[in-house]
């Protein structure tokens, strides 16, 4: 299903229209795609908005949509030939294949986009992206497959998923299956430590690259004190991010006010570069399930 609009789900919203995808399960249950970024712009399990969306938010196609989960492919990061966390979530996706019923109930779409000249004036590589999304009754799963269509070339590159999961506090949440992980923290000049806690909790500025992760964590106290279990399959890694107070008053398309509502807990394979040799694909996918 299409429909033109800010696409965010959200009313207060000028902004040019852009296409947005809606999946509808029914029961309330939706996912709504902006083909800008491919971004999920919202997760409604019966009726109960998982994701955040800051207030902030720009839908003129322009930079990244701040929320929902932005799509960071071929670079995690800063980046000397293009915008920061890459390309993919700045420019504008294909459907396709448009959203359909499954003989399970679920439904599916699927999204993708190929180089051309934006993408190789900054990385100068063919590639095919894909990514399926499935809206089961309290799950979203993510199959994302990066192609190397080339035939001479080898390229590498990071893949994320900038989750931004709804909370009523953040203060309240824990993060399970981070215990005796190593992570760079970017608020520490990028030193690494080990987390010694065996769950992590966030009262402060927070942006740490947890590397070697295990395959699940859960977020306790998200939307309606209930849980979030997250489960990923190649992305060995996990990003911890709240920008608190401080970082907040910095970010332009941030309320102030609005960081103890969000905590961004992000699988990707972004430690170390993913290296494709021509013809070949990787596949990683993840699901979020709310308990
Ligand atoms: O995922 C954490 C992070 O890399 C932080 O360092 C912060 O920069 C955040 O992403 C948001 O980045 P953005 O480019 O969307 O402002």
């Amino acid at each position: 299903m299409y429909s033109s609009g800010s696409g965010s789900g959200s009313s207060n919203m000028a902004a040019a229209p852009t296409s947005v995808v809606v999946l509808d399960r029914g029961n309330n249950t939706t996912c709504t795609i902006n083909l800008h970024g491919a971004t999920v712009v919202s997760w409604r399990v019966n009726n109960q908005e998982q994701l955040f969306v800051s207030k902030q938010a720009v839908f003129d196609g322009k930079k990244a949509i701040r929320g929902g989960i932005p799509f960071v492919f071929p670079q995690f990061g800063s980046w000397n030939y293009g915008p920061q966390h890459g390309f993919a979530r700045v420019i504008r996706w294909h459907v396709e294949k448009s959203p359909e019923r499954l003989p399970s109930g679920d439904i599916e779409a699927m999204f993708c986009i190929v180089d051309n000249e934006v993408t190789r004036s900054m990385w100068n590589f063919p590639f095919r992206l894909s990514y399926r999304l499935i809206l089961r009754e309290k799950e979203l799963h993510f199959n994302i497959g990066v192609y190397n269509v080339g035939k001479e070339a080898t390229f590498s590159f990071n893949l994320l998923l900038h989750t931004y999961f709804k909370v009523p506090d953040v203060r309240r949440c824990q993060i399970t299956g981070l215990q005796g992980c190593t992570f760079v923290d970017k608020t520490r000049d990028g030193a690494m430590y080990q987390e010694v806690r065996d769950v992590v909790t966030v009262n402060e500025y927070t942006d740490r690259v947890y590397q070697n992760t295990p395959q699940e964590h859960i977020i306790t106290n998200v939307v309606s004190n209930r849980k979030m279990r997250i489960q990923k399959y190649n992305f060995p890694d996990t990003v911890v991010w709240n920008p608190w107070v401080e970082k907040a008053r910095e970010i332009q398309d941030f309320g102030d006010d609005e960081y103890p509502n969000m905590i961004c807990v992000e699988a990707g394979h972004v430690s170390a570069p993913v290296i494709l040799l021509p013809g070949t694909a990787f596949e990683a996918s993840e699901i979020l399930q709310v308990m």
